[in-house]
């Protein structure tokens, strides 16, 4: 740890300014056999220049290697990761073809040279997750039982997702959450494809992330509701997925499998889904105008999940968040709703 020390003895001049986004408090998460990025940049002050730039791996376990080596303009990997190290200018390196293994702290060490024989030292680590076998949140609750946002992995592509491990014993991607009125739903078909929002908050994680999901294994779904008086309300699903974006994301289930919410879904099966600037409903109106949402629209809902958020439960012009068969009424507009996500064992 001589660099710390080093770092510690010497003042604190205007001197190496980073330019990257990584900060020591980055995870980073990469699915294995896929590249670790690395992108550090800086500026040096007028006077400074680069003495080296050394690149060291710590495992989880504590052990640390030297896996690159920057000195006299040359860039020298080391045989600790066998030459998938390369250098991409300044302190930005990629580690090709990541393991499981490979999980760590990566940290780039820059030493520079004001003044003759005036080292100073700076650093700055990311701690990197490789992903090995987490496809889905199941698989995350044997690695970590906490709810949170999650990377899972679909054929070497990551999805970050939120995971909820408490509802009915977790493993839960959830795709949708409403719980106020603070993100806009009423969006095009670009933004319902890639997703928008907040993972945390008010969010829908997008169309092809939820295809790929759901073509990847076979899937339940559950639909969480929450009224105004705060009864709580459930309805799931078997075998959901929906279709690629050349049929529309159509929606697909075998069959309603209970829950006090009741089935306002079924109305929908097979229907594509239709946003504001695409309407694919078979309704001679555009339903997602009709009703402020983007939906798998027939003619044109029992549900409306992505409505618009309402601040009481009214909504008169079927506008609101709908669930039918829980909403005691046509108009009624719940506080809350999640749509999740869970593999059928
Ligand atoms: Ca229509």
């Amino acid at each position: 740890m001589f660099w710390v020390l080093l770092a510690t003895f010497l003042p604190v001049t205007t001197a190496l300014q980073w330019t990257d986004s990584l900060t020591n408090n980055t995870v980073m998460t990469v699915c294995s056999a896929s590249d670790i990025h690395l992108p550090w940049n800086f500026t040096l002050s007028r006077d400074e220049r680069i003495e080296d730039i050394k690149w060291v791996y710590r495992a989880e376990d504590g052990s640390e290697e030297l896996i690159a080596i920057l000195a006299a303009g040359h860039f020298n990997p080391l045989p600790a990761f066998s030459g998938r190290v390369q250098w991409t200018g300044q302190g930005g390196v990629v580690v090709s073809q990541a393991g499981v293994a490979e999980s760590g702290y990566y940290t780039v060490m820059v030493s520079t040279e004001d003044v003759p024989n005036h080292l100073l030292m700076f650093s700055k680590s990311v701690h990197v997750l490789v992903n090995g076998s987490a496809a889905n949140c199941v698989d995350w609750l044997k690695l970590d039982p906490r709810s949170g946002i999650r990377t899972v992995c679909i054929s070497g592509d990551p999805i970050t997702v939120y995971c909820d491990q408490t509802t009915d014993i977790g493993g839960w991607i959830v795709f949708q959450r409403r719980q106020d009125a603070s993100v806009d739903f009423y969006r095009n078909w670009t933004e319902y494809r890639n997703g928008f929002g907040d993972l945390e908050g008010n969010f829908w994680l997008g169309l092809d992330a939820l295809h790929n999901l759901t073509t990847s294994r076979r899937y339940q779904l559950r639909v969480d509701l929450k009224m105004w008086n705060e009864t709580q309300g459930y309805a799931t699903y078997s075998g959901f997925y929906v279709e690629g974006s050349d049929n529309n994301f159509t929606l697909h289930f075998d069959n309603f499998t209970g829950g006090n919410a009741g089935d306002s879904l079924s109305y929908h099966r097979g229907q594509q889904f239709s946003t504001k600037d695409r309407d694919h409903d078979p309704s001679s109106r555009n339903c997602a105008q009709v009703t402020h949402g983007a939906w798998w629209y027939s003619n044109c809902h029992l549900s409306n999940l992505n409505g618009d958020y309402k601040t009481s439960s009214s909504a008169p012009n079927l506008d609101g968040l709908r669930w039918y068969t829980f909403g005691r009424r046509s108009s009624y507009s719940m506080k809350f709703t999640e749509m999740k996500i869970r593999p059928i064992i």
